[in-house]
């Protein structure tokens, strides 16, 4: 008889059809290859591997959630009104259920249960985490009591964090997130009006100067102690934009692993001062711009989607509400531990043969000399197609070419399929989306959409259903430089 698996709401009779239910399965006889990266370092790897914000492969696998347990906070941010949570490391205009330590563990206890793919607790809030610091402590020891398996990430404004490095290095947190928006204490002073440090308020250009010597005191001692580190630095045209390439630099000399370029959310409905005086964020190429600018400098992170506070999934995906308070069962399962354990097995498995898979379709692309390629790939996760066009709520938007294959960013989308039936507005609000992509990859799509979409230029394909991303980019990339006679590629 079948011994069956049942994972957040899949249930599966094995671990192959864990693969299939995910989105394909994994045929590959390399399974088991846990090789990181040719550029990695081993042990570096072993950290980011299972972690959705550091690795951007580990994003179509794992997933993170947030618990809300630090309200207060030692800086004011012009981006961040005090009724919501910290816009550092999660969208403005959101307000999470606030927890005790206690109540948190519960959460966390619950959702590790019903999500196998959960490998992160993140604390970012809903003030600073490193200043509310006991809270965010309890909350940690905790957790990690019940699930050692559970990687702990912290993220704060960096104040506080030099005073709590060696508990930090002592409670085995591998990843702080530092959120650092200027090296300059005047562009300082146009982003935090103040700063709360050893019982007193600094103003203007003083108190920015203090918190900006802390950031990098903090970046430095951490660094040194082998935690992760990645900068988050929001994008605020007009303000920070001139020293964020610089910033990017001196970040990645000091040891940073990731730079995080955000753009600033701003709407006079969050009631922030920028919202409320006009400031706007960035266009998605502005931020490009400055992203491209920065090709020496520190790894940046291109898919954070700037999270909701109380998040719970898969990056991009909002299970957040399953969750509260009210919804935790009475009793929680005991066996989450073994389901992650076999969800990773079968990441493990999955990668090695995805990796196998590219590496093969890389051979047959690297002959094409032809310009770099846009396409938008509708997925689920699993770093498959494995998405109806229909379905999509965002694309993932990647660049291919013989060099190899790069995400790009994502791009956000309304669900234009409402009832099983399309909506000609919303496909325009997705065909506005699309702009300057020229290729769609889905796993399917209605004959009636994919003409729309080909009347404005943009092709859908989904013959290519179920196939592993990379893979589907670079094949179809040769294909388009084949010769017609001979099948020769192009070169
Ligand atoms: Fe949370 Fe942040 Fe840890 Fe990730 S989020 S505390 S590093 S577990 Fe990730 Fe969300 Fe972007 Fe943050 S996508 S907002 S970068
Ligand atoms: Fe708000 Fe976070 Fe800035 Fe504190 S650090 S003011 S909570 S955005």
């Amino acid at each position: 008889m079948a011994n069956i698996i049942s994972l957040g709401g899949l249930q599966v009779a094995s671990r192959d059809e864990l693969g299939q239910a995910m989105g394909g399965g994994c045929t590959a006889s390399s399974c088991g290859t846990k090789a990181g990266p040719a550029d990695m370092d081993p042990a570096i790897w072993a950290k980011v591997k299972d972690h959705p914000c550091y690795s951007e492969e580990a994003h179509h696998y794992f997933a993170r959630m947030h618990v809300s347990v630090a309200p207060a906070c030692n800086i004011q941010c012009n981006y961040c009104n005090r009724k919501y949570d910290c816009a550092n490391e999660s969208r403005p205009g959101v307000v999470s259920e606030r927890l005790t330590p206690e109540q948190a563990a519960r959460k966390v206890l619950a959702v590790a249960a019903e999500v196998p793919q959960l490998s992160v607790l993140g604390i970012a809030g809903p003030g600073d985490a490193a200043y509310d610091w006991k809270k965010t402590k309890a909350t940690f020891d905790l957790v990690q009591t019940q699930l050692p398996d559970i990687k702990l990430c912290l993220s704060s404004n960096g104040l506080a964090v030099p005073d709590h490095v060696e508990e930090i290095v002592a409670m085995n947190i591998d990843h702080v997130t530092l959120t650092i928006n200027t090296l300059d204490p005047e562009v300082g002073a146009k982003i935090y009006p103040w700063v709360f440090f050893r019982g007193r308020r600094h103003e203007g250009v003083e108190g920015a100067a203090i918190l900006l010597a802390r950031q990098m005191e903090a970046l430095e001692m951490l660094v040194a102690h082998g935690v992760l580190v990645k900068v988050n630095s929001v994008l605020i045209p007009g303000i920070n934009e001139a020293g964020m390439v610089e910033l990017n630099r001196i970040v990645k000399a000091k040891g940073a692993f990731l730079h995080n370029i955000m753009p600033l959310i701003s709407d006079p409905a969050h009631g922030t001062h920028f919202g409320l005086t006009g400031q706007r964020g960035p266009t998605a190429a502005e931020l490009r711009a400055v992203q491209d600018q920065c090709g020496d400098g520190a790894n940046l992170m291109k898919h954070c989607r700037q999270c909701r506070a109380d998040a719970v999934g898969m990056l991009g995906e909002d299970r957040g509400q399953e969750f509260t308070l009210d919804k935790l069962p009475e009793t929680i399962a005991e066996d989450g531990e073994e389901k992650r354990a076999a969800y990773r097995d079968w990441v493990a498995r999955e990668r090695a043969d995805r990796r196998a898979a590219a590496e093969a379709a890389q051979a047959e692309a690297a002959f094409v000399a032809a310009p770099p390629l846009l396409v938008g790939v509708c997925t689920k996760g699993g770093g498959r197609i494995n998405q109806h066009f229909g379905h999509a709520t965002e694309f993932q938007i990647y660049e291919v070419d013989a060099v190899g294959v790069r995400f790009i960013t994502h791009r956000r989308a309304d669900n234009y399929c409402v009832g099983g039936h399309g909506e000609g507005d919303r496909l325009a609000e997705i065909i506005r989306t699309l702009e300057g992509v020229p290729v769609v990859l889905c796993a399917r799509i209605g004959e009636a959409p994919r003409a729309k979409m080909a009347e404005v230029g943009i092709e859908v394909i989904d013959a290519c259903a179920m196939d592993y991303i990379e893979t589907a980019l670079l094949d179809l990339y040769a294909e388009r430089h084949r010769t017609p006679e001979a099948g020769a590629l192009i070169a």
